[in-house]
């Protein structure tokens, strides 16, 4: 056996969304911030991301974190997402599997009922509470960077001559939100593609015309969430489709998703503070949110979300990278 990298993961998975959690063998990434971080990474380290993301290592809707030294005092370890579609600033499912390897690895000092541990991730600081019974992580609640609406009502037009009306939130990431129905598409998961194209379509119809950009730090930028809910969603429990950039489906109920969905839903004045919203994924996992409290991004009005889900480590691996592979950076089909 030759390998020109060992890079040490433990995997796991969040409510059917996976996160491959580095652990070692990837060293400090340069940059003052984990933002920085994450840009380097996204610049001169591209190709780890896509050898652990991609096949035949990964697959079409893998995820992952890489765990960093903090860049800030306060904060107990860094984190970068990575993903088959990029370098998010934070991924909630991703969090709460990271959260979930530190207590049942060891890699935090554990405390029950309740460990807390505080994450810099490149979208600011995230806070995770994880309820622990006999060293085993039964859930865990993050608090979540400060999420806002965009817009409400902004109307646009489509390709295929439809114009649709969306909602405009962010909750780490940039997230369209609108009914499946703007579409004339079931909720069923038979009609996937469909329902896919539809988010794909709208999601590049956003970044050609309206690009989202972050008020306070403008490398985060772009729609590449598309929040589709079924019929009979309310501002209390929720289904929806969440169709993500190039072209896959979120498994778990989308920790960022679910912070955007609560900042519009605030915003229309449908969902008070300190009031229980049930996010259920495509394949009917869960997350329950709730609003902590208010604040403001660059003048902007914000709401400071929290949202509680499970993960489970599926296994543990080094992933290495033959000399002669011939494809040292995976491949997408
Ligand atoms: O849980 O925030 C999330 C997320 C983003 C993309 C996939 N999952």
């Amino acid at each position: 056996m030759r390998s020109k990298l060992v890079l040490h993961a433990v995997d796991s998975h969040t409510e059917g969304m996976p996160t491959r959690v580095i652990t070692g063998g990837i060293g400090t990434v340069p940059g003052a911030t984990m933002n920085e971080r994450r840009l380097y990474f996204r610049e001169h380290r591209d190709g780890i991301k896509q050898l652990l993301m991609n096949e035949p290592r990964g697959h079409s809707a893998m995820s992952g974190a890489i765990l960093q030294p903090p860049s800030r005092p306060d904060c107990d370890w860094g984190v970068l997402y990575i993903e088959v579609s990029g370098y998010l600033p934070m991924c909630g499912h991703g969090t709460i599997g990271v959260a979930t390897v530190l207590v049942e690895t060891g890699m935090v000092e554990v405390v029950e009922p309740v460990t807390t541990i505080r994450l810099d991730t490149p979208a600011g600081l995230v806070v995770a509470e994880v309820a622990v019974e006999n060293g085993a992580a039964r859930n865990v609640t993050l608090r979540n960077v400060p999420s806002f609406a965009v817009a409400l009502d902004r109307k646009i037009a489509l390709p295929d001559g439809r114009t649709v009306t969306y909602d405009l939130a962010y909750g780490g990431n940039f997230y369209a939100i609108l009914p499946l129905d703007a579409f004339g598409l079931p909720f069923d998961r038979a009609r996937k593609d469909d329902i896919l194209a539809a988010g794909l379509s709208l999601m590049a119809a956003i970044n050609a015309e309206a690009e989202p950009v972050h008020p306070e730090d403008p490398s985060i930028r772009g729609c590449h969430h598309v929040h589709l809910y079924a019929p009979g969603a309310t501002a209390r429990h929720s289904r929806h489709a969440m169709a993500i950039h190039p072209g896959w489906f979120d498994r778990s109920p989308c920790g960022t998703g679910t912070s955007a969905r609560m900042a519009q839903l605030h915003a229309r004045g449908e969902l008070p503070l300190h009031t229980e919203f049930v996010n259920e994924s495509f394949i009917g996992t869960r997350f329950t949110g709730r609003l902590l409290g208010t604040t403001e991004v660059a003048g902007v009005p914000a709401v400071l979300p929290s949202f509680t889900g499970r993960a489970w480590i599926t296994g543990t691996a080094q992933y290495l990278l033959d000399p002669t592979d011939p494809f040292p950076e995976g491949f997408v089909l």
